[in-house]
Order: structure tokens, then sequence, then C-alpha cells
């Protein structure tokens, strides 16, 4: 009868228990779930016969690390002979060449959690470019469960980030979930285009002695956040790049190193998603984006759950040409509808060298659908503005207590309308509440009592006062 060696790495706490056995035969691995009324440990040095039946148990920590150390070494093996990323867009060949063994590191990390049975948790933002991320991963890790013959669903949790924060309930959460396992290896936690700000500081804190961290940033480093804390922290900016090299981008650089995916379609819709100087509108990406956007933005066309989008429910509808081509339709008709209406009853100001446009997001809200999010429209409605006129536009849309600011790339460092958010919030603390972005897209937060429309009449008045004074210094 043929015998197999291995250990136990994980456990599931169920009433029933789980364990994850990696064992390894003729020099492969041999990945497998046994379920059987024994009572193991992490850690035990067991044999099994072809039915997963134990027939020996050894409990020797020499045995069990020499035998680790052997698998590790086996599944690391598949890392070897692959060769570094390369792109076409030249201006950022040198950053991802010197970003590779980053990206190497985190697959070695990556992969024994993976063959180890450890519980993964993916957390992305929700929209088109962290989700390409998780697709990209998606992916990825299917790649290696045929690849390693992983006969078992591997304990990985998928959960979309509505917040731009790994905030302390998002640990906690985190730490509930795995609290369902034990294994060798500490569980892993990946986290793609979100949350390089202070406020994740405190979720950071309470996993990062319980999980390892790999991280997939885009978004510049703020102060005060403890990045340095998260040994596979990946971020452009880290490297001499910046955010247009998007999160999804470099997911799908991971997926790369991990498995040997290209995945060119899925990086360019998350560029052309975040608005990167990268996107190329003319090769495909554009569709997949728009298709992205608008699954990420209202959940519930697709998914079980109203709040969470898992790959798998993406793959579903990518794997199936009728269903992707209908939703891709009614995307975009309903951005065309909400453009249309918002046309309707736009309200346009004339300034000395540009087009200032103010529009309620209320007129252009989808009465079933959520899609589109107001932000990502703003995005939408100033394309189409700019692609109507030859003077650059600038459009201010409000919904709720927020205002929210577009600006045409080309004007952006002139008006700094970053500033004229921060300037007003200075002078008006009672009523403005938040306020933040950068020169191309800022918003603020009134307060419940504030005047909204005085705020706007005030964007609107600095904007012109700006776009005056510079134009005669200019002439
Ligand atoms: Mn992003």
């Amino acid at each position: 009868m043929e015998v197999i060696e291995g250990i136990i790495t994980c456990t599931k706490n169920t009433s029933n228990k789980k364990y994850v056995f990696v064992g390894i035969k003729d020099k492969k691995l041999i990945l497998r779930e046994l379920s059987n009324t024994h009572d193991l440990k992490n850690g035990d040095y067991v044999s099994i016969n072809e039915k997963y039946e134990i027939i020996k148990k050894i409990t020797s920590d020499k045995k069990t690390e020499e035998k680790l150390l052997d698998i590790y070494s086996i599944a690391e093996k598949i890392l070897d002979h692959k060769k570094e990323y390369t792109t076409s867009i030249k201006e950022i060949k040198k950053i991802l060449s010197s970003m590779s063994q980053s990206f190497l590191n985190s697959s070695k990390l990556l992969i024994k959690k993976l063959i180890t049975g450890s519980p993964i948790i993916v957390r992305f933002h929700n929209d088109a470019d962290g989700s390409s991320g998780a697709y990209a991963l998606f992916l990825a890790i299917n790649e290696l469960i045929k690849l390693f013959d992983i006969q078992y669903k591997p304990h990985i949790t998928w959960s979309m980030q509505k917040t731009v924060s790994y905030g302390i309930e998002d640990s906690m959460a985190d730490l509930y979930i795995t609290s369902q396992y034990s294994s060798l290896e500490k569980p892993l936690l990946l986290i793609t285009d979100f949350g390089t700000s202070k406020q994740s500081n405190g979720g950071v804190e309470k996993v990062l002695e319980k999980f390892d961290i790999i991280w997939l940033e885009h978004h510049p480093i703020e102060e005060g956040f403890n990045y340095k804390k998260i040994i596979n922290y990946i971020n452009p900016w880290l490297f001499g790049g910046d955010s247009n090299i998007t999160a999804g981008f470099l997911s799908c650089i991971f997926a790369y190193y991990l498995s040997g995916l290209e995945l060119a379609e899925l990086e360019n819709a998350s560029m052309i998603g975040d608005y990167s100087i990268y996107a190329d509108l003319k090769k495909s990406g554009a569709e997949l984006s728009a298709f992205l956007d608008m699954v990420t933005s209202d959940p519930r066309i697709i998914s079980s759950v109203s709040n969470n989008l898992t790959p798998a429910e993406i793959a579903a509808v990518l794997n199936d040409k009728e269903r992707y081509a209908s939703l891709l339709s009614s995307a975009k008709i309903k951005m065309e509808e909400s453009i249309h209406a918002a046309m309707d009853k736009i309200r346009q100001y004339k300034s000395k060298t540009l087009l200032i446009y103010v529009s309620d997001f209320s007129l252009s809200r989808n009465r079933e659908s959520r899609y589109p999010l107001p932000g990502r429209f703003s995005s939408k409605l100033l394309d189409y503005l700019s692609s109507k006129n030859t003077l650059p536009c600038v459009l201010i849309l409000y919904f709720g207590f927020y205002i929210s600011i577009r600006v045409d790339k080309k004007i952006a460092e002139k008006l700094d309308i970053l500033k004229i958010i921060t300037t007003i919030k200075s002078e008006h603390e009672d009523d403005v509440e938040a306020g933040g972005g950068h020169i191309s897209a800022a918003s603020m937060k009134v307060s419940e009592g504030a005047d909204k429309k005085e705020y706007i009449k005030l964007i609107v008045n600095m904007i012109k006062e700006k776009d005056n004074g510079e134009a005669q210094n200019s002439s």
C-alpha cells in the first residue's frame, strides 16, 4: 500500500474537525484535507494511505521542521525560473524592475500560506481598480491551486472595502474569521488599493502580530501612517513612481510572479478606472473597466449579497459572453441616462479662460440602481463636458452634504482646487466638517446646518478670481 508522509499544517475548529495535510511523494507536494476522528494537532508528523487514512502518527519537532523545510523548498521552486516582469510602458520599466524583489518575496509568502491552508483574507477597494486587483489575485491563486493540485477549498475570504482605511472594526472582523482556524503559519492579510492613511494605524496595530500582511498600494503615503511596520508593503511611491502605477496593475504584476499569467486587459482596465496617464484607450480594457465600475458600485447586480462582491462572481459573468454583453450595455445606458439627466439641468458659469459647471447629483441618480456613484460619475461627466467644449472645464457636483470638484488636468495646477478647499475649510470651521483630495479632484463635506448653496457660490467665485488673476499675470 502507498504511504505518504507529511504534516498537519492547519486545523479547522468546527465540531467535526478538519485538518490540512501537506506531504511529499516523489518530490511532489500532496495537499489534502483530512477529516477523521483522530485527535491531531498542527505540526503532527503523520503517514497516510491513499484513502487519506492515518496509519501512523509521530510527534517529533525535528521531523516536522525538516519536512516543512523540504515542503517550502519544493513549493518555492515554481518561482525559480520566472522571468522578470516586463512592461511596454517605457517610463516605468526601471521602477517596476526595482520592485521585482518585493514581488518575489511576497510571492514566496503567499505560496507558503496557500499550500499550508492558512487562512487568507483579501480586502480590495470597491472600484474598478481595486476589483481588477482582486480578480488578478483570484486568477493567479486558481492557477496555483491547479499547479499544486490542491484538493480542498483553500481558506480564502474576499472582502470588498467601501471605506478608504483599514479600521479597528475591520481588524476585529478579520480576527474573528481567522479564529475559526489554527494554523502553523500565521494567517495572511492582503490589502489592495486602499488604506494608506493614519486612520488605518489602529486596525493594522491589532493584526500586526497575528497576521502576515501583503499590501499593494498606490496612494500617496500620508504622514503618520506606519507603513514601515508592514514588511511586504509595496507602493510605487517608495520606488520613484507615483499613483499612475495603479493598485490593480500592481496586483496583475504580482499575479504574474505567482503564476506566470499575463493580464494585459485587466492591467489596462485598472488604469482606465483610476485615470492613470498610462491608461491606453486604444487597447482593450475600457469595457471591462466600465463593467467593474458598475458591479462594484452596485454589487446586487451580480452578487448574492448586497454589500460584497467576490472575484468568483465576477468570473461567472466574464465566462458567460451573453450575460457580460448585456451587463455592459446596461452599464452604458445607465451612464448615458445619468449624463443626459445632468445636462438637462446643469448650470454654466463663464470665467475668463474656462467654463465652470454646477450639477445636482440627485437629478442623475438612478432610482433602482446605485450605479453610478457620485464620485466616479463626476469624472465621467467632466469627460463628457470636456469633449463638448474647447475651453477647459471645471465641474462642481453636489449631493447630500458633499460638494465635489473635478478639474481638467490641463488647468489643475493653475487652479489648485485643493488649496481653495483647504482655505474655505480653515476660514469656516463651523460649517465645513471635512475637505481634501488633490489638485484635479477634491471634495468637502458641510455640516448639517450649513447652507451648501452659499459654499458652492463661494467656490465658483474663488475659481473665477484665480482664473482672472492668473490670466492677467500671463498676458
Ligand atoms: Mn486605485
